[in-house]
């Protein structure tokens, strides 16, 4: 009898960790992408210090530079970070940008 009750109290709790739990998982953002148009690029070392800057701002989970297109496709939480901290970023390594096309994927 004394067992079932640990049981139960065990199951409870975890019910009440999943609860908590869940509606991050159902309410976190699916990631966003977004291109820049890069300017000032003038060699492929660029294309590394742009990505660090990339990489710096909160909520990029990923941020590659193309150097033939110059631009720069990245990947990020729309919670942590948005498209105007993006181009911010870049312009201040010395890379203004701005949205390609103004799009967001
Ligand atoms: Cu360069």
């Amino acid at each position: 009898m004394m067992r079932k009750m640990r049981t139960m109290r065990t199951m409870r709790k975890l019910v009440a960790a999943l609860l908590i739990g869940l509606p991050v998982a159902a309410f976190a953002a699916s990631p966003q992408t977004a291109v820049l148009d890069l300017q000032n690029m003038t060699c492929s070392m660029c294309s590394i210090t742009i990505r660090k800057a990339l990489e710096r701002v909160p909520g990029v989970i990923d941020a590659r530079v193309d150097y033939d297109h110059k631009t720069a496709i990245v990947k990020y939480n729309p919670e942590q970070a948005n498209p105007s901290a993006l181009v911010k970023a870049t312009t201040n390594a010395g890379f203004p940008s701005k949205l390609h096309n103004g799009t967001q994927q």
